[in-house]
């Protein structure tokens, strides 16, 4: 269902690689995003008041073999601009409003990455530093170091696997070796509202 979805006008990639705001573009995503198989995954880490906030579909193909370096994600998509204390680094990206919030909330959140085909060592997946993410929001110093003391490991997934992750776990993906397709719907999650006014861009049950 979600890979026919996904091969509508509005949920189709474009050249560089990816579509944004899915959870709004695409109603199966959604509805994936609610389901009671995605919540049972979801639950046991951020609680049963979790609820999506935002939905990317990320591909690597022959046109858009793109490759990322070591980052945490640390940007969080919001309705409208409430100068906010703690909240910093505000962007435009795809019409919609970005933020870098306090580390707490990026602490709260939490990655559902549904692998729509194979993702091998060869189709560029994911690697990433393990147990980085419970060190906060990371200088470039602390990330250079943290890459030479633990070695990374590639999260290679199976069609149809799922990979949870948290945001501030360092991670890096390189272009596909063999670029064919290399779809995955990546649902972020969060467990609180947001101060202030601010209201996450997608509201599938949170404020
Ligand atoms: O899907 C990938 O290869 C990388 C995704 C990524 O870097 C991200 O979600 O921030």
């Amino acid at each position: 269902m979600l890979r026919e979805a996904l091969e509508g006008s509005l949920c189709k990639p474009t050249r560089q690689g990816g579509v944004r705001n899915l959870l709004d573009r695409c109603p199966a995503v959604a509805e994936v995003a609610n389901s009671a198989a995605i919540r049972s995954l979801v639950q046991p880490v951020l609680g049963l008041r979790a609820f999506p906030v935002r939905g990317i579909l990320f591909d690597k193909t022959p046109d858009a073999n793109w490759k990322v370096p070591w980052h945490q994600d640390l940007t969080i998509a919001v309705q409208s601009r409430e100068e906010t204390t703690g909240f910093g680094s505000w962007t435009t990206k795809d019409g919609v409003q970005h933020v870098q919030p306090p580390t707490e909330i990026l602490e709260g959140m939490l990655a559902v990455r549904i692998h729509l085909d194979e993702c091998g060592a060869d189709n560029g997946p994911v690697r990433v530093i393990p147990g980085s993410h419970s060190r906060g929001r990371l200088t470039a110093g602390q990330i250079r170091s943290l890459r030479e003391s633990i070695p990374s490991k590639s999260c290679t997934v199976g069609k149809g696997g799922v990979l949870l992750m948290r945001p501030l776990l360092l991670h890096a993906s390189s272009a596909a070796a063999s670029p064919t397709h290399r779809r995955v719907v990546h649902l972020e999650w969060a467990s609180c509202g947001l101060p202030n006014g601010l209201r996450w861009f997608s509201e599938a049950g949170g404020s």
